[in-house]
């Protein structure tokens, strides 16, 4: 059916409100994970979101907040952010939005009675109600082999296929001294200064873990001054062992750039800052290696530009996500609308980064609707050159954008 300007709207958002999404990146796991799958109102306060924004306003030493207990933290959190101020920041904004879409009455601001359905509810049911409620069709996990709770449950093989598994391999990459002890604990013969055949083990290593956990990619979360090709561990092991295994398994490489960890070492996971990469990199990996896939998703505002045009270059690289500081309506709204202008359909607009179950509620509500008035305006632009707009086509565009450019880049060969 061709569209009209008027119809083009409705059309959209309900394609938009209707589509099953692939989360391409997030902190969750399984139920079946323990205390690794957070979830509820008291770690949605405690989200690190708002303890950076609570710790602005709080006259504690940061010691005395993280000694209480995490129900007095959440406390702490609503009293500070939701009741001593308005809470408008999008972190706040977003706990008020689940609230919302769970049913809970908002305007009564009574965290007591919020917290008894948590207290009630089994978490299995919960799980089903928030893929369900957020039209989630599945969620890549952040999987860290290194991580012993986590390596655990793995051995045991605990499946979901609502999770999927991606290899992060931050430790190995960001922290080889301790990576290599590890390894050597478990019986491979690595050694620190790559003797022997170090290399050749490490990539023992990342196949059979990204078989176990049936990886659908390999990550790393970079600083900002990461730089490639350079003379470091970090270099060697991407060089020899990281591409090599992602290029024979034909699964990409996902580099999350941009962060300056623990800035403020004081706040813990809120103590993260920001930094302007250099895109160069990028742009060398992807040059240099065009049998290898990547995924790429940078911090700051002020690289979006030359990552998207690094995109018009290279086919074996895919942008994704709003990532952290930029999920915010204004910045995904911006780079969503250059990126639909530098490169069409063919982008992944965004991931949740969800790390409590419920914020996939929050982050894909809030960002749906930023995408589909980007859209909106994209599409009547189009009608407005005299081009017919088909439903069935907007459709087959927001499937992609929110699942299948990510699944297309995995069955890519190059
Ligand atoms: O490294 C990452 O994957 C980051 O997304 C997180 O570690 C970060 O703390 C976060 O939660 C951002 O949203
Ligand atoms: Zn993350």
């Amino acid at each position: 059916m061709v569209l009209s300007e008027g119809e083009i709207k409705k059309t959209v958002y309900e394609a938009v409100e209707n589509v099953e999404i692939t989360d391409v990146h997030t902190h969750l796991y399984p139920p079946s994970f323990g205390n690794m799958l957070l979830w509820g109102i008291d770690e949605l306060l405690n989200y690190h979101y708002l303890v950076a924004e609570a710790m602005r306003w709080a006259d504690i030493p940061y010691q005395d907040f993280w000694a209480m207990s995490k129900r007095e933290q959440a406390d702490f959190i609503w009293k500070t952010l939701f009741v001593d101020n308005s809470p408008y920041s999008e972190a706040c904004r977003g706990v008020l939005t689940n609230l919302h879409k769970l049913g809970f009455d908002v305007a009564s601001r009574d965290l007591i009675k919020y917290r008894k359905y948590f207290d009630s509810v089994s978490l299995e049911e919960y799980v089903d109600r928030i893929f369900k409620e957020g039209r989630i069709k599945c969620v890549v996990m952040t999987n860290d082999p290194f991580n012993e709770e986590e390596r655990g449950y793995w051995l045991k093989g605990l499946k979901d296929s609502r999770f999927k598994g991606a290899l992060r391999l931050d430790v190995l990459l960001n922290n080889w001294p301790e990576a290599c002890a590890k390894l050597r604990q478990w019986g491979y013969e690595v050694s620190e200064d790559f003797s022997g055949d170090t290399a050749g083990q490490i990539r023992k290593f990342l196949r059979e873990w990204m078989d176990r956990i049936e990886a659908v990619y390999m990550a790393v979360s970079l600083p900002w001054d990461f730089a490639y090709p350079e003379d470091s561990p970090r270099s060697r092991i991407i060089e020899e062992c990281v591409l090599p295994v992602a290029g024979e398994l034909n699964k990409p490489f996902a580099l999350m750039i941009g962060v300056k960890r623990q800035l403020n070492p004081g706040l813990k996971d809120a103590g993260d800052g920001v930094g302007r990469a250099d895109v160069r990199a990028v742009e060398y990996l992807c040059s240099r290696y065009p049998h290898n896939k990547f995924m790429v998703t940078l911090l700051s505002r002020e690289n979006q530009h030359e990552l998207a045009v690094a995109a018009r270059k290279f086919r074996n690289l895919m942008p994704f996500g709003c990532w952290w500081f930029l999920n915010n309506p204004s910045l995904v709204d911006e780079i969503t609308r250059m990126r639909c202008e530098l490169l069409g359909v063919s982008f992944i607009p965004q991931h949740s980064d969800a790390r409590v179950l419920d914020q996939l509620i929050y982050k894909w509500e809030h960002s749906r609707k930023i995408i589909a008035d980007v859209l909106v305006d994209k599409y009547t632009d189009l009608a407005r050159t005299g081009w017919a707009i088909e439903s069935q086509e907007v459709r087959r565009d927001v499937e992609k954008l929110f699942g299948g450019n990510f699944w297309g880049f995995l069955e890519r060969k190059f």
